[in-house]
């Protein structure tokens, strides 16, 4: 799809934001159910303009992108900006009843999404219940124009999304399993960019296929939108040199293979020096918890000239399905440039020291429903002991036109209760959260040490934990209790890495920081569909501070209404 672009003239609302530089690209997405054929099945699904995995969306660093969402299907939809800061601008971000009410069948809303530091490849995707399995798509954020990658110029560029296919509809599957209490189906696939590939029924001849020519370097920007699972990812006979993540160059890694969060990007070189020949991409699941879908998604990498292709394709070696270890490895070796023109700027006077316990926790079923979960339970989760209930206003316009009733500003900087949260058996009594739509109220600029504390009630899994509104350094990780006395002394606050998505590792611990520097309401929370739909989110507001360029924005005049 092409964008119209123009010139940025100093349009409404945000003036005084955007730097001189930027241009305006103008999108229109129409949400639309459109029908898909995958695995000997067709079915209706939700899409961008037809098309699934969605458009494209390209711009340079600063930016402004404007894009008309109309929604011209049956069921309510929001759109997020996956990685996007969006300055002084929440108004934009997408999150349903948080911060703003779902554009309704029939209806439109104007979203700008104003582009600050972000540089590398990001995503955007429906926050709307389960939507987000078809509506998403890549944001490509390439540098000014002036400006060159901090590596050698690729010869091409490849965009690789992952993403989850299920032949049933997503909105029963999502319908079924909160109703009965219990885990959500299995998918039936995993897609490289919206295709199962060669090893699964009725694919094989629309596998994604991509040819390089032998010599060539080629930079692939891969985006995770799988709904519920971290992946491993390889090309066949091949090492990657990773190059990015998140939006934000990182230093070269060299590796045969990578660990990718749902909600991450990571941003690869791909030198094709092998013999001229075809080669499988692949992705499969990391997963400790029994009940995943074990198959292989894969694409095709085709050397250019005259040679037989084989007769079959070797599939790369992966490492074993629950293996935490080299899921955590490769995730360790990010690291930010940290030089002249990349500098890091780590908070290290910090104000707001934060500990967040995040579980997945049971409740007892009342007699009369169904009740699929543990022992006559139903599977919930928390952070903080707290689960959150999604309000029937969204919290920003509450918070913004001082509307009483929607949400407390009481969220809890520590767990309640402080016990061995990674003990093999948790006590019972706690395994139980409370309801709740509470927030956590940051002052303007303070210094946040944020310290996510994985739990092993109902069982310890790895969570990809996402914040809106910021890129966070990532400055420590390990397992087991956080240690506040031992642990910062290993700290990296050389060169972390800066991300939106982490992945917090089974019963362990992960620890970021970030300058609270974007006034507004934010969403912050597992990037499991599963298990935010279960309530392992939160909320920051961030408070204005002195001046006005410390203050948030005013909305738009076609902000949703509930
Ligand atoms: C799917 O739909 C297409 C077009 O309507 C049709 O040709 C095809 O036979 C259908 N496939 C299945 C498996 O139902
Ligand atoms: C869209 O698809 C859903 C699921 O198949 C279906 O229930 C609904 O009626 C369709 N709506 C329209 C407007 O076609
Ligand atoms: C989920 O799986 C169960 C068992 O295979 C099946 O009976 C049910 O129809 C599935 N639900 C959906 C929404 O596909
Ligand atoms: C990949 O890297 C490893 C070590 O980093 C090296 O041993 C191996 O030979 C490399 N493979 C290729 C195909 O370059
Ligand atoms: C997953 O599949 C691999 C082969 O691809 C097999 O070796 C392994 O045992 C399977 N694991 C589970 C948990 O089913
Ligand atoms: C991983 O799974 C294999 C069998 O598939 C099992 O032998 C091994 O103990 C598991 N590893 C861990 C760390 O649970
Ligand atoms: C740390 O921050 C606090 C609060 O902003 C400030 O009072 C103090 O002077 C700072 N300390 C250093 C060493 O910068
Ligand atoms: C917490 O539980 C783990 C696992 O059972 C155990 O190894 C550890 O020693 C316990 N820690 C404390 C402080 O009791
Ligand atoms: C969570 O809160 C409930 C209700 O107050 C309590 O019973 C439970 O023990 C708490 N759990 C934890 C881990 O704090
Ligand atoms: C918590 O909220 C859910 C969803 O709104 C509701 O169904 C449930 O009854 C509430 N539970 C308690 C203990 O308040
Ligand atoms: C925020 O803190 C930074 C670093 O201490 C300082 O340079 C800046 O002036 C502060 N901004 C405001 C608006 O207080
Ligand atoms: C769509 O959103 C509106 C506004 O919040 C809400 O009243 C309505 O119940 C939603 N519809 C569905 C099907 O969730
Ligand atoms: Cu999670």
């Amino acid at each position: 799809m092409k964008a119209l672009i123009f010139p940025f003239i100093c349009v409404i609302l945000l003036c005084g934001v955007l730097p001189s530089h930027a241009e305006v690209r103008r999108y229109k997405f129409e949400l639309r159910n459109t029908s898909y054929s995958r695995l000997c099945s067709n079915k209706t699904i939700l899409t961008i303009n037809g098309q699934f995995p969605g458009p494209t969306i390209y711009a340079r660093k600063g930016d402004l992108v404007i894009v008309d969402v109309y929604n011209l299907a049956d069921h309510n939809i929001t759109i997020h900006w996956h990685g996007v800061k969006l300055p002084r601008y929440p108004w934009s971000d997408g999150p349903e009843y948080v911060t703003q009410c779902p554009i309704r069948p029939g209806t439109k809303f104007t979203q700008r999404v104003v582009l600050s530091d972000e540089e590398g490849t990001l995503w955007w995707h429906a926050h709307s219940e389960w939507s987000r399995a078809t509506v998403l798509g890549a944001l490509v954020v390439l540098p000014q124009k002036r400006d060159d990658y901090p590596f050698p110029k690729p010869h091409a560029e490849v965009p690789i999304i992952l993403g989850e296919w299920w032949k049933s509809d997503v909105q029963q599957v999502m319908e079924e399993f909160l109703r009965t209490g219990g885990d959500p189906n299995v998918s039936d696939a995993f897609l490289i960019n919206g295709q199962p590939g060669d090893l699964y029924p009725c694919s094989r001849q629309d596998t994604f296929k991509v040819t390089v020519e032998y010599g060539k370097t080629y930079l692939f920007r891969m985006v995770n939108a799988v709904m519920n699972n971290i992946m491993f990812f390889e090309i066949a006979n091949h090492n990657l040199t990773v190059v990015g993540s998140d939006g934000s160059y990182t230093k070269p890694i060299n590796s045969n293979y990578i660990t990718i969060s749902p909600g991450q990007t990571i941003d690869f070189l791909l030198e094709a020096n092998q013999n001229p020949s075809q080669y499988y991409i692949a992705a499969k699941v990391y997963a400790r918890a029994g009940f995943v879908d074990n198959t292989t998604t894969t694409g095709i990498i085709e050397y250019a000239g005259n040679y037989t292709p084989p007769s079959s394709l070797i599939l790369p070696t992966f490492p074993r399905v629950n293996d935490t270890l080299a899921s955590v490895t490769f995730t360790n070796q990010l690291r930010s440039l940290a030089n002249k023109r990349y500098p890091v700027d780590v908070p290290l006077n910090i104000t707001d020291k934060l500990l967040f316990a995040i579980s997945i926790n049971t409740r007892p079923c009342p007699t009369e429903s169904p009740c699929a979960g543990p022992s006559d339970n139903r599977l919930l989760a928390s952070v903080n002991n707290i689960t959150l209930v999604l309000p029937k206003e969204a919290i920003l316009q509450a918070y913004y036109k001082h509307i009483g009733g929607v949400y407390e500003a009481d969220f809890p900087d520590n767990p309640p209760f402080r016990y061995n949260y990674t003990e093999d058996t948790v006590p019972g009594l706690l395994w139980t959260p409370e309801n709740g739509t509470d927030v956590n109220v940051l002052e303007y600029n303070s210094t946040v040490e944020l310290v996510f504390q994985g739990t092993n009630i109902a069982g310890g899994v790895d969570h990809p934990m996402h914040l809106h509104g910021y890129s966070f350094y990532v400055v420590g990780s390990g397992f087991g209790n956080f240690n506040r006395s031992r642990d910062p002394l290993n700290y990296n606050l050389v060169d972390p890495p800066l991300m939106e998505t982490i992945a917090v590792p089974r019963n362990g611990w992960t620890a970021i920081r970030f300058r609270a520097d974007n006034p507004g309401v934010w969403f912050m929370h597992c990037h499991f569909e599963r298990h935010v739909s279960w309530g392992m989110g939160m909320t920051f507001i961030v408070k204005n501070g002195k001046g006005p360029n410390a203050k948030m924005l005013p909305p738009p005049p076609d902000m949703p209404k509930c």
